[in-house]
């Protein structure tokens, strides 16, 4: 039963992922890079993909002419003529994989070299990332501000992800962009990626880390410069205040069971937990948790049982809180803009 319901949820997965690519939404594909580095990528994609498409095709050809070429026919007893130890085929055979593996290595390691080099800090924007089962945390340093799951970058700038884990090892893939990246505990490592067109790019952790693991997704989210700047200026001063009486109530339910985990900036919380994500302007977020779309309904089911969304992840349950209590919270989370 379990096994045909996940055979029954592939084929949904599938057609979701066709649907999604016929939109031309969200991206998420190698083959349609939005940046110089998916672009470099891609490049490296088709040249090994080309010259294995050769080396198949050669081999295959070779092999079915010898087959039809030598074949016993009837009458003949010899056996053809033996080639084993002949100079010229062994050499023939070491020098032109060596020769293909030349040109496959060249543009790699130049790419490689190319696509770690460190950006000019003027030039670029930093970004620190850290993996967590089964969230990203986002900072920007140099702007002081804080995000989850969603991070926003400005169209033609480089951006310089420093990222790192709270846990085990995540990797960071956002494939549009280009990717991928470990994230190590204890260790620092750097993917320099831009985008070249606003959109929303979708992204994995593509490391096995646990349960969720294949719920561990995030959005780069890219804007035109100027609306870009909007946005920081709005998670700088963010509207943190409850606005109707049920919003004040659901502030206080957060500040008594929320804080101990989630920060939110300007709410006026003397604590701001960071074991889970911050929580600053979560109404603007367009899913909860990487996995959900950001509704009402939704948070609510989110808040009641996140055990049910995301197997493992470490938010307790909350379905001791009432309905009203729920949705107090609900009206407070959901208007933080
Ligand atoms: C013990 C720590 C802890 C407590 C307490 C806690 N959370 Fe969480 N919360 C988490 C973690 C960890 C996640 C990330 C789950 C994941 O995606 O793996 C999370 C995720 C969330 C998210 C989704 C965030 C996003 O970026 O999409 C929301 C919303 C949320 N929590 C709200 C709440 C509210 C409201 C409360 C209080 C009623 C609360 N949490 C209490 C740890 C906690
Ligand atoms: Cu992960």
């Amino acid at each position: 039963m379990k096994q045909k319901w996940r055979i029954g949820a592939g084929w949904v997965l599938l057609l979701a992922v066709i649907i999604q690519a016929g939109c031309g939404h969200p991206s998420q594909s190698v083959l349609d890079p939005a940046g110089p580095a998916g672009r470099s990528q891609l490049g490296l994609i088709y040249l090994s993909t080309g010259i294995m498409t050769l080396v198949v095709i050669v081999v295959a050809a070779i092999y079915i002419y010898v087959v039809y070429r030598f074949r016993e026919r009837p009458g003949e007893e010899e056996i053809p003529e033996q080639v084993e130890g002949s100079r010229k085929l062994e050499v023939l055979w070491t020098v032109i994989p060596i020769i293909l593996l030349v040109i496959l290595a060249v543009p790699t390691i130049s790419a490689t070299f190319t696509l770690n080099k460190k950006p000019e800090p003027e030039q670029s924007m930093r970004v620190n990332v850290v993996g967590f089962q089964y969230w990203w945390g986002f900072e920007y340093p140099d702007l002081g501000v804080q995000t989850a799951n969603e991070v926003h970058i400005p169209t033609g700038t480089q951006v310089d992800f420093q990222m790192t884990s709270g846990d085990v090892i995540h990797a960071f893939w956002a494939p549009s962009l280009g990717g991928k990246q470990d994230l190590n505990p204890g260790i620092q490592n750097r993917l320099v990626l831009e985008a070249d067109r606003p959109g929303v790019y979708e992204g994995r952790c593509t490391e096995l880390c646990g349960a969720s693991h294949a719920l561990m997704n995030f959005r780069v989210i890219a804007h035109p410069p100027e609306e870009f700047e909007e946005w920081v200026a709005s998670m700088r001063n963010p509207s943190s205040q409850p606005q109707t009486p049920l919003a004040s109530e659901g502030k206080k339910l957060v500040s008594q069971n929320c804080i101990g985990c989630h920060a939110i900036d300007g709410a006026g919380f003397e604590i701001k937990g960071r074991t889970g994500p911050n929580l600053t302007a979560f109404g603007k977020r367009t899913r909860i948790a990487g996995v959900w779309e950001n509704n009402k309904e939704n948070l609510e089911a989110w808040l009641k049982d996140p055990q049910v969304v995301k197997p493992g992840n470490r938010m307790p349950a909350f379905d001791h809180l009432s309905k009203k209590e729920i949705s107090a919270l609900v009206e407070y989370l959901s208007d933080l803009k």
